[in-house]
């Protein structure tokens, strides 16, 4: 039973998500000295979020290349010649094989991806397979498919989709930069048919395209001002291809991430903001930042859909040396057993990293309850 002390702090909370954000306030946000930026985010994030949990999804590509799409940054369109190899959708029993070794690790959202425009029709009675046998195993299920008509969404909700994965990718202005064959009204149309479905939006977008501030600025205001703001962010760092036209786009620094990722939390205060692609070439110190900025789910597993992620050990000893813990899954069904299967994993790296020359904060009992929402901010 929800306590009246609790219902009243929830609707202070909701109070506080804001649907209107303007261009020059969120560029003011880019523009606070770092400290106060990260200052800011955390407390922001303390309010929602024990800051010493983090969501662990693994991705896997069901269907992979010769994709009609013509968005530049991305390996799989078969409108550029990257070498990957291409590959139908996969079988069902194979998907759920991948999903039983993610979870096995840790994972406790499996993210299903094709490289399609939108689904063809004669493969949806596939992903509804897909969906429920993921769910059957006791993780969260997650699908990026490209567009959705409104019966398509319908389906997947019926189904069991928790999330869907569509991003608006950049700023209205920057997007035709980027991609020309279809809108950025079409992806908010996806969008409306997920929401109004009742799966869980999963919406962000990529740095390092060669966008200005104010597109960063941008992406988060078309972000946080929608109707409902997405319960998943995900931010990319373009993971550059060679063949793909941004192959030599300049790189992200690092310290720009983290900042984009500090305002994302600040504007989107209840959303999971994912630090997706791009976490291989930064720095642990870096990513710890991220962390601090209010990032609080990671991809997990040594491949993103196509290009390399960090593996599991050496994110699990990140972690370890953070202090965070892989937060348990709120599926019906036995979560704590779920919770400490995960628990236990982290445990068992520690133990095999227990040489190593850092302060562990899990061993000191530094990992902390959930805290109380905050009234301040
Ligand atoms: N085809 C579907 C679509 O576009 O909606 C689903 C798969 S697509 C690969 C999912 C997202 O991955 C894209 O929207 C983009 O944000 C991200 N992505 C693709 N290639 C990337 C790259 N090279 N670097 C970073 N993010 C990338
Ligand atoms: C998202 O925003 N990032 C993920 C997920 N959604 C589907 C995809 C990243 C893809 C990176 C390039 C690749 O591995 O092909
Ligand atoms: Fe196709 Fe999605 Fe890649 Fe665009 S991002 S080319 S739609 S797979």
């Amino acid at each position: 039973m929800i306590s009246a002390s609790s219902q009243q702090s929830d609707a202070r909370a909701d109070a506080a998500i804001r649907h209107d954000w303007t261009q020059e306030e969120v560029l003011a946000l880019f523009q606070l000295p770092f400290n106060d930026l990260l200052f800011r985010a955390q407390l922001v994030h303390r309010q929602y979020f024990d800051p010493n949990k983090i969501q662990l999804s693994t991705l896997l590509s069901i269907k992979t290349g010769a994709c009609p799409e013509d968005c530049k940054y991305c390996p799989q369109s078969g409108h550029y010649n990257t070498g990957l190899k291409k590959e139908k959708l996969m079988a069902v029993q194979k998907v759920l094989e991948a999903a039983k070794k993610a979870k096995d690790a840790g994972a406790t959202r499996f993210c299903m991806g094709a490289a399609w425009r939108n689904p063809p029709e004669k493969d949806m009675p596939y992903i509804v397979e897909m969906i429920e046998g993921v769910r059957d195993l006791g993780m969260e299920t997650c699908m990026t498919l490209g567009m959705l008509s409104g019966s398509q969404a319908s389906i997947l909700a019926e189904a069991g989709l928790d999330y869907y994965n569509h991003n608006l990718d950049t700023s209205p202005d920057f997007y035709g930069n980027i991609i020309t064959t279809r809108t950025y009204a079409d992806r908010l149309t996806t969008l409306a048919h997920v929401r109004d479905a009742g799966i869980k939006v999963c919406s962000g977008g990529i740095l390092g395209m060669g966008e200005s501030l104010q597109d960063r600025a941008g992406l988060l205001i078309a972000l946080a001002n929608l109707p409902k703001q997405p319960e998943s962010v995900p931010i990319n760092i373009l993971v550059r291809v060679p063949g793909t036209p941004l192959e030599s786009a300049r790189e992200v620094d690092g310290l720009d991430f983290v900042r984009t990722a500090a305002v994302a939390r600040i504007m989107m205060p209840k959303s999971y903001v994912r630090f997706s692609a791009g976490r291989e070439s930064l720095s642990e110190e870096i990513q710890a930042l991220a962390f601090l900025a209010g990032i609080n789910s990671i991809f997990m597993g040594c491949k993103l859909l196509t290009t390399p992620n960090p593996d599991e050990d050496h994110d699990f000893q990140l972690l370890n040396k953070l202090g965070i813990a892989p937060e348990a899954v709120t599926l019906p069904g036995d979560d704590l057993v779920k919770e400490q299967t995960v628990i236990q994993k982290v445990i068992d790296n520690r133990e095999s990293a227990a040489d190593a020359p850092y302060y562990d904060a899990i061993a000191a009992g530094r990992v902390t309850e959930k805290p109380e929402m905050q009234d301040t901010l």
